[in-house]
């Protein structure tokens, strides 16, 4: 049997969506965030060294890392559902949009949480405007123009196509409904990218989507990563 170990308001509801669209038997195992510093309990450290989430089991098998864990229940248990036939040009635009989730768009998307969090934390007054000053310079040099393009390359990517991996609906669409819904809900998915709000409409419209959310419970991207 499949485990997903839950985290509330992360990137494992992800996970349930993706069992959902597979129509795949699956337990959930709940971990709750701390509410002040939003990390995951240490009881997750006992299921993966890292007490990240997502993680899964199956069986004796321990899969963590969101894109890891996709492509091992579609290569496992898809029976060639959600994923382009292998050696199509779709194929390397799923495994390009799979990576691209993680390892380039949460970044910045991350940095401009921390960076957020930090112009809001309390501190003494004379050291205020140095650490605003830091963080407004950060912000303008690197983390809003790398956000931008990588926005802009996402929309145009999606006023070509309904979907990352061409004209069907895939994992790596799951896998990109994250960082989506981040800049979404960190208020950076306006009115310059159509393409992008009808994509998380359109997904979150999905069957499968709602009961994933009716079994994961409520979801909702704030302050955590
Ligand atoms: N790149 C990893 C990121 C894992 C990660 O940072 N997960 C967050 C939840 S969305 C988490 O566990 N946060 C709580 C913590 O760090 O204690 C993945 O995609 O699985």
């Amino acid at each position: 049997m499949i485990t997903v170990h839950h985290l509330n308001n992360s990137r494992s509801q992800r996970v349930l969506w993706l069992l959902e669209e597979l129509e795949l038997p699956y337990e959930i195992q709940r971990y709750k965030r701390n509410p002040e510093t939003m990390l995951a309990p240490a009881s997750l450290r006992a299921v993966h060294p890292l007490g990240k989430s997502p993680v899964i089991t199956d069986g004796d098998r321990v899969v963590a890392e969101s894109g890891a864990i996709i492509e091992y229940l579609v290569e496992r248990h898809g029976h060639g559902r959600l994923i382009p036939p292998a050696g199509t040009d779709d194929h390397l635009k799923y495994r390009y949009w799979l990576h691209f989730a993680e390892g380039s768009a949460m970044p910045p998307l991350l940095l401009k949480l921390v960076f957020d969090k930090i112009e809001r934390t309390p501190m003494p007054f004379f050291v205020k405007p140095v650490a605003q000053r830091i963080s407004h310079s950060v912000k303008s040099r690197f983390i809003v123009p790398q956000l931008a393009a990588q926005m802009e390359y996402m929309e145009s990517t999606l006023a070509r196509s309904p979907w990352f991996a061409g004209e069907t609906f895939s994992a790596a669409d799951i896998q990109m409904s994250f960082p989506l819904e981040a800049a979404a809900a960190r208020g950076g998915l306006d009115v310059r990218y159509p393409a992008l709000r009808t994509f998380l409409e359109t997904v979150h419209a999905r069957p499968a989507y709602a009961r994933a959310l009716a079994r994961g419970g409520p979801y909702e991207i704030v302050g955590g990563d």
